[in-house]
């Protein structure tokens, strides 16, 4: 397949709450949107990096740099035949997964559509509805949190995760688990600790977590070990699985028992399904999770849901919980069972609403072969 002309596209979505984490908070979403041109073809793909460098050391800044400057004219013209050869032709630009990720998306969706088939089955997905569960940022109070929690679960929602940081972790946590002692829990760190929170660990073991997300260094997997060896809770790793090999690396060192796969976080889908791959040999499950991302990323996310090994919720939510409006139609719906469909319609399966993407866009810079 010889792709003739890239679009990149930078829009601007207020978020409909504001998302605090350990690492800053996030009130409107920078993003890029990448579509490519094959034959008479489109695909679509997402950047979707924060705006600035605090999850990982990407920004849509240098994302834009980096696919304009260098994998945009590496890929343009080229006959691409599988996903593998496009992870060789970006092999030279070291890390920048998220800037990887839009292109390496948009390659997918291409493919899919030229094969009439739908993005899942492409990958080789096996489920037709895939498991949602929600992510839920610092609140100002533990009050506002519980109402948020009670909320997102009469939605549907499988599980809830909470976010903690110093300050903001075992006594939260204790509440939570006080007014709701069933509910499918976990907590995400995002790196906020280090090893002399062991202690604090250890009395997490009493609440029954599902697994605690990313306490340590943000690309740390020796201090991981250390501590998952003290603690009863499995560990989940996020920020520290860029690539395949790093999760082949975590699952030698027994730094994990769970691994957060995020496309975007490891340059694409094709390293996403060679770690869920991986982790399945090893029996270690998988479970998808998010960086916010509009409609079109979200497509991508829901698709790599469907591989087996995706065994827990997702970070997954409706459209509506992130946007007032997105950029896909139809919009994301989370079902009353906690549960979204998986497109069967060839590529990605939903429509892209280019009216409304052109509304919010900031920036717009189109290559031709
Ligand atoms: O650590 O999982 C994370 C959002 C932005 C950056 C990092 C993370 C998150 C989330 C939200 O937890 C996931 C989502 O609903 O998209
Ligand atoms: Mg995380």
């Amino acid at each position: 397949m010889r792709i003739d002309r890239v679009q990149l596209r930078h829009i601007r979505l207020p978020l409909v709450h504001p998302f605090e984490t350990s690492f800053g908070r996030e009130t409107i979403r920078d993003i890029i949107i990448v579509k490519a041109w094959a034959g008479g073809l489109v695909g679509y793909g997402e950047s979707a990096s924060m705006a600035k460098p605090f999850y990982s050391y990407e920004t849509t800044e240098t994302c834009w740099h980096i696919q304009r400057d260098f994998l945009v004219p590496w890929l343009l013209g080229q006959d691409i035949t599988g996903a593998a050869d496009l992870a060789r032709l970006f092999a030279p630009v070291r890390g920048h997964e998220i800037a990887k990720t839009g292109l390496e998306q948009a390659f997918w969706d291409l493919k899919a559509r030229a094969e009439g088939q739908s993005l899942s089955t492409l990958l080789g997905g096996v489920k037709d509805r895939v498991e949602c569960g929600v992510s839920i940022g610092i609140q100002d109070s533990v009050q506002h949190l519980l109402e948020r929690i009670g909320a997102f679960l009469e939605l549907g929602y499988r599980r809830i995760k909470i976010k903690i940081k110093p300050g903001w972790d075992r006594e939260v946590v204790d509440k939570v688990r006080q007014a709701f002692p069933q509910v499918p829990l976990m907590v995400d760190a995002n790196s906020a600790y280090t090893l002399d929170d062991v202690d604090l660990f250890k009395t997490l073991d009493d609440y029954d977590l599902m697994m605690i997300e990313q306490p340590l260094g943000y690309d740390d997997i020796v201090d991981h070990a250390k501590l998952q060896s003290q603690i009863m809770t499995p560990l989940c790793l996020d920020e520290s699985i860029t690539s395949a090999a790093h999760a082949r690396w975590a699952i030698e060192l027994e730094s994990c028992r769970i691994i957060n796969i995020k496309p975007g976080r490891v340059g694409g889908l094709h390293q996403a399904r060679r770690i869920h791959d991986i982790c399945q040999e090893h029996s270690i499950p998988v479970w998808c999770g998010g960086l916010l991302e509009s409609g079109i990323g979200r497509a991508h996310n829901v698709a790599v849901c469907s591989l087996p090994n995706f065994r827990l919720p997702a970070d997954l939510s409706s459209s509506s919980r992130y946007y007032s409006k997105d950029v896909v139609l139809p919009p994301w719906q989370v079902d009353a069972q906690g549960m979204m469909s998986v497109p069967a319609a060839p590529g990605i399966g939903v429509e892209v609403d280019e009216e409304y993407l052109e509304s919010v866009t900031v920036g717009e810079q189109t290559f031709s072969a």
